[in-house]
């Protein structure tokens, strides 16, 4: 048997919306970061036949069928089975498809010597799921063309960052995300523009990174999130992943930064907040979002590593 663990990244310049051509390529550059305190651990051992295991939980994800599927067009796999476990929230906003792809190519790749570098890890886990590309690496990760394999642009000293996650629901999304930008693709008036964007806000993000500008990275950052779910909500029919509480934690930020906190948002396609913070505001943040009204629980995490081979 191997193990491997990943972490689960959130995207600060988001991308929603794929290529029109195969392999899962994202339309726009994306730039996210790693986050210690959510682990997916994944156990691969041989087996009679495919079998998948999640949360303890027998279960059948086509998904995962179908890039079984395209990895054993290129490699020996055998059958396998496959017993993976998140200490979060799965398919509820919190990136579960990133750790759990990226921690499975790791195990795989080990167990079955692969022989793949992390790049080539990262592009396996982009076809599962393309924020699955990030998780490979730790800290601060770019997935840009025209390789579409992440990039490791910062380690996670290079700017100790805190995020505090306000879980406002358990329950997984109604709308998965690659049906989401489909239909967001087609359907919102506002797509062209957020394609437009994109490369304009990646480069400014990544600037403010290189640079530590924190006012400059809350900026960027939650103008690409709102631009993603202005884009969400003028999909047809609507996308709408705010619950009531998420709308009150993003203005409790904004109540926190006006305050003098280091503290901005982000939320992707669930109804958790995200407060990215400096290590210094970080406990007034957990605190305020933990008392936010609908507020279920908070977790907190500092930047993390890549996926790794445990056993
Ligand atoms: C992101 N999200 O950049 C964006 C922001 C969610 C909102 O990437 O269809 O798991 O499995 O490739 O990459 C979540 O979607 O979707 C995502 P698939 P993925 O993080």
């Amino acid at each position: 048997m191997t193990t491997a663990h990943a972490h689960p990244n959130i995207a600060l310049v988001k991308y929603w919306g794929k290529q029109e051509k195969p392999g899962n390529l994202p339309a726009t550059p994306n730039l996210s970061i790693t986050l210690a305190g959510l682990t997916t651990v994944t156990h691969v051992s041989d087996a009679a036949s495919d079998t998948f295991v999640l949360n303890n939980k027998a279960t059948s994800d086509p998904k995962l069928v179908r890039w079984l599927k395209t990895l054993r067009g290129t490699f020996d796999v055998p059958p396998l089975q496959i017993e993976s476990g998140n200490d979060f929230p799965t398919s509820a906003g919190l990136a579960s498809s990133a750790s759990g792809f990226a921690a499975l190519i790791t195990a795989i790749n080990a167990h079955c010597d692969l022989g793949l570098n992390q790049e080539m890890c990262s592009e396996w886990a982009r076809v599962g799921s393309a924020s699955a590309a990030r998780s490979i690496f730790g800290g601060f990760v770019a997935l840009v063309p025209p390789q579409w394999q992440a990039i490791p642009m910062a380690k996670p000293d290079h700017w100790p960052l805190e995020v505090v996650v306000a879980v406002t629901s358990n329950e997984p999304k109604s709308v998965n995300s690659g049906e989401g930008m489909e239909r967001s693709r087609l359907t919102s008036p506002y797509y062209n523009a957020w394609l437009r964007d994109a490369a304009a806000d990646f480069t400014t993000t990544s600037d403010a990174i290189s640079s530590k500008d924190f006012a400059a990275l809350g900026a960027v950052a939650e103008l690409s999130c709102l631009k993603m779910h202005s884009v969400m909500l003028t999909s047809q029919p609507t996308l709408s992943y705010w619950t009531p509480a998420s709308i009150a934690c993003m203005d409790r930020v904004r109540d926190l930064r006006a305050e003098g906190h280091d503290v901005f948002f982000t939320v992707d396609a669930g109804p958790q907040i995200k407060a990215v913070c400096l290590p210094s505001s970080a406990n007034a943040v957990a605190e305020a979002l933990s008392k936010t009204p609908g507020v279920i629980n908070v977790i907190r995490s500092t930047l993390g590593d890549g996926a790794r081979v445990l056993e």
